[in-house]
């Protein structure tokens, strides 16, 4: 080998080398930015929607791979499911950062838990909306196949599903949707449709983020390619800062670069991820009436439901109870106890008692305390006292219960 030739393939591998180590630090600001903007707040939940095959899945898992040190791992299942929508497998499967975060340092900040629905397809109809909603409010358990609820709808229509579906616990509520959708298929309308009109002109309004994969496929100045992202942002209505075209981790681009994701990483992937889902944890996005339940955004709830999933309102007030909270009987106990230390106090002065007792003082015992003013002066005891202030306090009481049965009685 020629000197020269030598030379060159040295200063091809150094300009290599510092492109590497460029991106690698581009890679961990991005890192550092991401984490500035979890630190604070809540860990959201954020929903990955699209037509089977796009991509989610490979998506998912190229997010979990830009957030954690290792590297790739298959988190979330990669496989297209395809064919008819009765045999697509339907269901959510949900990572909270406690299972992808691989850096025990990284468990302080908010990672966001992804939740990935496969199995949609392009369709648009009240079933599938509702199967959106469902998800969208944290109704659908984890790894819950869609399907079955498929067959509630068979059997009991929309409001079966809605009955069923509301007495679930509010697990998951999804605050932030990212629609995902491939550069090299045609877009699939209809679903864009339903989860637009189920996250943006209902009740609570969810922010929509919009992904396009297959990057590696296209030419971004192809004509189709450029009438599709405009038909993309569009239909969902996503400005440059919500929108993100990407390659994801996948055998097309390891076999393009010559270098398997199962060996090193792909800095050049996770940083325009990792800025993407930064935008998507901003939390200046709010979801708007967060707090509406998933029943109640169709219809006013039913006072007499039995089946009312969460009893969140006030339970009407129970007889005997009073308003502040206080029992009835504690209240009316207290009242007693109150009046009958007025009366032991009081009770001296009310029969000149205070004259009586200076006077038995003085006189008894002695050879002046007459048989009368024995009798007088023992009953100034304080014993006697005692038993006057109870008989007093318990009459008050009695006649208390008395008044609120019978007002009872008049109400019902
Ligand atoms: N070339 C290329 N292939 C990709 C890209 N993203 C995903 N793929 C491939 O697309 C196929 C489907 O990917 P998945 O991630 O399983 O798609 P999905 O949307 O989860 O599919 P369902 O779960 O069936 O709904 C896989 O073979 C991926 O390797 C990309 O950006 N570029
Ligand atoms: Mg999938």
């Amino acid at each position: 080998m020629s000197q020269g030739i030598r030379e060159d393939e040295e200063f091809r591998e150094t300009e290599k080398e510092n492109t590497e180590g460029a991106l690698e630090k581009e890679r961990q600001r991005a890192v550092e930015l991401f984490q500035e903007r979890v630190k604070s707040g809540r860990a959201l939940n954020v929903a990955f929607i699209g037509a089977s095959g796009c991509g989610k899945s490979s998506f998912c898992n190229s997010v979990m791979t830009a957030f954690c040190v290792e590297g790739w791992r298959e988190r979330a299942t990669i496989g297209h499911y395809g064919g008819l929508a009765e045999q697509v497998t339907h269901h959510l499967m949900s990572y909270p950062k406690i299972e992808y975060l691989d850096f025990d340092a990284l468990y302080d900040y908010n990672y966001p838990t992804l939740v990935d629905l496969n199995g949609f397809n392009d369709s648009s109809d009240d079933l599938v909306e509702e199967l959106l909603r469902i998800v969208f409010f944290g109704r659908l358990p984890q790894e819950e196949k869609l399907i079955d609820a498929v067959k509630l709808h068979r059997s009991k229509g929309i409001d079966g599903l809605r009955e069923h579906y509301s007495k679930n616990y509010e697990l998951l509520k999804i605050d932030r949707i990212i629609f995902i959708a491939s550069a090299t298929s045609p877009l699939p309308h209809r679903l864009m449709e339903a989860v637009r009109k189920t996250a943006r002109k209902e009740d609570r309004v969810i922010p929509i983020f919009g992904v396009l994969t297959h990057k590696d496929k296209i030419n971004e100045n192809d004509e189709d390619f450029r009438t599709l992202e405009k038909d993309f942002r569009e239909g969902l209505g996503l400005p440059d800062n919500r929108f993100l075209l990407c390659t994801t981790y996948c055998d097309d681009y390891d076999k393009h670069h010559g270098k398997s994701r199962l060996d090193q990483r792909h800095p050049e992937l996770d940083i325009p991820i990792l800025k993407f889902m930064r935008q998507v944890c901003d939390p200046v996005f709010k979801v708007i009436k967060d707090q509406v339940k998933y029943k109640n955004e169709k219809e006013e709830p039913d006072p007499d439901s039995s089946t009312q999933a969460e009893p969140e309102r006030p339970a009407p007030a129970r007889l005997g109870a009073a308003q502040g909270g206080i029992p009835a009987t504690t209240r009316m106990m207290i009242r007693g106890a109150v009046v009958a230390v007025l009366v032991y106090f009081l009770l001296p002065f009310l029969t000149n008692g205070l004259d009586v007792s200076r006077v038995c003082a003085e006189l008894c015992p002695g050879t002046q305390c007459t048989r009368s003013l024995q009798s007088l002066c023992a009953g100034q005891s304080g014993l006697w006292k005692v038993v006057v202030t109870l008989l007093f306090a318990g009459a008050i009481i009695g006649l208390d219960l008395m008044l609120d049965k019978l007002e009872q009685s008049g109400r019902n």
